[in-house]
């Protein structure tokens, strides 16, 4: 016999979980002392349960494993529901486990009582109360299998305290040995054979391509074949981007030249394309047909309703359409290679940009040189993180990981966090607004304290930065986005993190550097001069690239 708590932890084991992220509540406190005793899995206590769930998520990015979280009943879980929308949305396998008073009888009223399980619904694949420990062995085999099987996200596990302090004499399950399916034959041969047949294809690089290890099957595709590519926010680093056939990412939503480059097709392999991402190109009857390869099929929707898909493994996909296909003499890149070129010189505009406060094209060309090849930025929201999708390339996969699904303000640093305990001897720099820093600033507690080695870079306007942009881009006064902000070094060094201000265009470079080289958590206030914005990503890049 084992008491309930226990046999979760030992399931928790068979599963291969090494942490737990989270804040707990009394309800919690049996699962906290099973916790205790495991040899396999540590606690990592944060300071607020949103940034426990973007780390957990963070560690299901990258690994492919469920990254799991813990929080209290009531308030602890509604801080988790950000984090699950995060995951959900994101494509990130992650488990919620969250505490709940007796279920057999009453011990305080309603007081702290939600209904966690319902109120998770919507933000997860599957929520569950468990009303039985001998239920925990297959519902927590299950919440697994449904958070990792493709599209991987969300689940929610609710241990109420009487049923974790049952007693059970059953055992954990162990996972199934399973591999994803394939797709079948005739799919790939119908895709050879528009492949073959367009004139000019093009590949667009997407979220699910970031997740399975595509890269090198796609690359070989990109460099066997010459065709050029593209990537989306998500897609970013799958292949690298300072490739002679990159032809941009699609930062913006139109009207930039990977725009142009995408028009130029009549054919679009869409790669792991997921509809939670902005669309990084728009269908319209008549125009370039599109082959949808991915895990899953298309989510139709009025902009994206591809006529031919490949269903399956996207690597195995990738790889047999590869096999099959030939070179084609009529294929004509012409087009896309002149956008190229302007795409390029455009890209470079403003790298080494003198005035200060800094331009936010020289922010992401400076860190492009600081950071090594293998380097991993974590971005929050803000308008920033249209410039590094936009500018800075990313050479290897899962290198830039920024949230275009939910896009929730708040994960730079957890994520950042989550990447240095997952690639430990990795340089890891976080890149957030004041605005978004300032929504999860308390987990520097957290990053000291577990003695991470990150740099957490604040591109500082006072403001809300990105609303102000849209603001000015819609017409409308400037008006209710401004604020003031702590002095961000001397709030560094109160947490025994360390503290540094740019003072200078110049100075960023070696600071950063500076910073890389020496362990410990930096903290880089910089400010940072938006005022070009609306001028260049509104009007300057469209006028530009609609005039090749
Ligand atoms: C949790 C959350 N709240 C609000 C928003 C809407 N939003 C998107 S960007 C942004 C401003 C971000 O400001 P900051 O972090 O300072 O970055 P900046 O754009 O100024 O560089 C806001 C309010 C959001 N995406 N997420
Ligand atoms: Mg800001």
């Amino acid at each position: 016999m084992a008491k309930a708590s226990d046999l979760f932890i030992e399931a928790l084991e068979a599963e291969g979980v090494e942490y737990i992220f989270g804040i707990p509540g009394e309800e919690n406190l049996d699962f906290l002392d099973s916790l205790s005793r495991s040899k396999k899995i540590k606690l990592i206590l944060t300071r607020h349960e949103q940034a426990a769930g973007f780390m957990a998520s963070t560690y299901g990015r990258f690994t492919g494993k469920t990254g799991v979280c813990l929080s209290t009943l009531g308030p602890g879980a509604t801080n988790l529901v950000t984090a699950a929308a995060y995951a959900q949305l994101g494509g990130m396998p992650m488990m919620m486990i969250t505490g709940q008073k007796p279920i057999k009888k009453s011990k305080q009223g309603r007081f702290q009582i939600l209904d966690v399980v319902d109120m998770m619904g919507p933000v997860t694949k599957y929520t569950h109360q468990l009303v039985a420990a001998d239920n925990i062995p297959s519902k927590v085999r299950e919440a697994f299998r449904i958070a990792e099987e493709e599209k991987p996200g969300a689940v929610h596990l609710e241990l109420p305290e009487d049923i974790a302090d049952e007693e059970s004499d059953l055992r954990p399950i162990p996972a199934s040995l399973s591999r994803r399916p394939v797709a079948e034959k005739k799919a790939i041969a119908a895709a050879v054979c528009e492949i073959e047949q367009a004139k000019s294809p093009i590949l667009v690089i997407g979220a699910g391509a970031n997740r399975k290890q595509t890269s090198l099957v796609l690359s070989e595709l990109v460099n066997d074949f010459g065709i050029p590519f593209v990537t989306t926010q998500l897609g970013k680093g799958v292949i690298d981007e300072n490739h002679a056939l990159f032809m941009g990412n699609a930062a913006l939503s139109a009207g930039d030249f990977v725009h142009r480059a995408i028009e130029a097709a009549d054919l679009i392999l869409n790669v792991g394309h997921d509809v939670i991402e902005k669309p990084p190109f728009f269908m319209k009857n008549g125009g370039a047909k599109v082959l949808h390869i991915s895990f899953n099929t298309a989510e139709v929707d009025p902009v994206y309703f591809p006529q031919i898909e490949v269903i399956g493994d996207i690597a195995n996909s990738i790889w047999r359409i590869k096999d099959q296909m030939t070179i084609q003499h009529h294929w004509d890149f012409s087009r896309m290679m002149l956008v190229k070129s302007h795409h390029d010189k455009n890209i470079s505009k403003g790298a080494t940009d003198s005035r200060f406060p800094v331009y936010p094209q020289r922010a992401v060309a400076d860190v492009r040189i600081a950071m090594p090849d293998d380097g991993i930025i974590c971005l929050d929201n803000g308008v920033y993180k249209i410039w590094f999708a936009r500018n800075y390339r990313a050479s290897k996969e899962n290198t830039v990981l920024l949230d275009n699904a939910l896009a929730s303000m708040g994960a730079g640093l957890p994520s950042a966090m989550a990447a240095h305990m997952v690639h430990p001897d990795r340089k890891v720099m976080a890149i957030c607004g004041d605005g978004g820093f300032m929504m999860n600033s308390q987990e520097l507690e957290t990053a000291v304290r577990l003695n991470m080695n990150i740099v957490v870079l604040i591109l500082n306007d006072n403001s809300y930065g990105m609303i102000r942009w849209k603001q000015a881009n819609m017409g409308f006064k400037d008006w209710g986005l401004q604020y003031n902000n702590p002095d961000f070094v001397k709030y560094a060094d109160s947490y025994g993190a360390i503290g540094h201000r740019v003072e200078s265009a110049e100075g960023l470079l070696p600071l950063l550097k500076e910073c890389l080289d020496t362990p410990g958590v930096h903290l880089v206030d910089c400010s940072v001069d938006y005022s070009e914005n609306d001028e260049i990503l509104n009007h300057a890049i469209q006028k530009l690239s609609a005039s090749i």
